[in-house]
């Protein structure tokens, strides 16, 4: 099955259309964000003005900080970023691999490919070990970071589509508005959140990083990235991200997907599916 098939199926059964016309960032929110815009080093300040507001989500923009070359090979499912390198998972059968990245050269220095039966998925690095999941094997991987051995194969139920964690356990998405927090050893579903926007389902979550207490998720086939509460599911920011590739996407399903955060540098990173480049960017207020 084609890429584009498997994605029309979804689609036609779970798209549920995401309204903005009744969302607006209180004026208090705004104007305390607005305070701290212009700071790069604020950006994690900035961040948590999203949290508290009744008044539904607030509405971020971006700057791009840095520029990169990325792998226009990569169809890009998983990203994380560890130690100054990035971590790439890539998809579509017979061209799934994990990848250890060189950021500033978009070099790939270390890469598994899957066995050809193998859609590759979400990604996520913690402690020593990396984590890779697959679409609709039901099968996820756990390498040795430091050899990038495989360690072990664990079985899961449903797709899997993005992969980050908090610390403490996994986090993935299936394509739906549910997020479910895994037990890293075992992948048994520890909880699950419903990620929602007002009333409405967030659904079609796709690559994760949990950013600072966050979740930050990319929406299949949307150019923004939703902001969420890990507790509560509750959306509490869009990022618009549009015209972020100069010159929009080589394809139709050459999406923004792919989300990496350097904790200690406090920087952000995204990237999309074959994109020829890699940002680094700052989050700003839309207003
Ligand atoms: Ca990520």
């Amino acid at each position: 099955m084609s890429v584009t098939d498997k994605h029309d199926k979804r689609r036609t059964k779970e798209l549920t259309p995401l309204g903005t016309g009744s969302n607006r960032l209180s004026r208090r929110a705004l104007l305390g964000a607005g305070a701290l815009l212009g700071c790069g080093a604020c950006a994690g300040a900035v961040w948590l003005f999203t949290r508290g507001s009744p008044m539904g989500p607030a509405r971020y923009t971006y700057e791009v900080v840095n520029t990169y070359p990325h792998e226009t090979d990569a169809f890009t499912q998983g990203l994380a970023f560890e130690d100054g390198l990035l971590y790439e998972g890539t998809g579509i059968e017979g061209r799934s691999s994990l990848r250890e990245v060189e950021l500033e050269t978009g070099k790939v220095r270390r890469k598994v490919d899957l066995d050809a039966r193998f859609f590759g998925e979400g990604i996520t690095v913690l402690d020593d070990r990396i984590y890779q999941l697959t679409w609709k094997n039901e099968i996820g991987f756990i390498y040795d970071r430091r050899t990038f051995d495989l360690l072990s194969r664990i079985g899961y139920s449903g797709e899997g589509w993005g992969l980050t964690n908090d610390g403490r356990h996994l986090i993935m998405s299936n394509g739906l508005a549910t997020l479910q927090f895994l037990d890293s050893k075992t992948f048994r579903v520890v909880r699950t959140i419903r990620v929602t926007e007002g009333d409405r389902l967030v659904k079609d979550l796709n690559e994760l990083e949990y950013v600072e207490g966050e979740i930050f998720a990319n929406v299949w086939h949307v150019d923004r990235i939703a902001r969420i509460d890990p507790e509560s599911g509750r959306l509490t920011a869009w990022i618009d991200m549009s015209g972020l590739l100069p010159g929009g996407r080589p394809h139709a399903e050459a999406v923004l997907n792919g989300i990496a955060y350097d904790r200690k540098g406090k920087r952000l990173f995204v990237t999309g599916k074959e994109w020829p480049k890699l940002f680094e960017i700052r989050i700003v207020s839309a207003s």
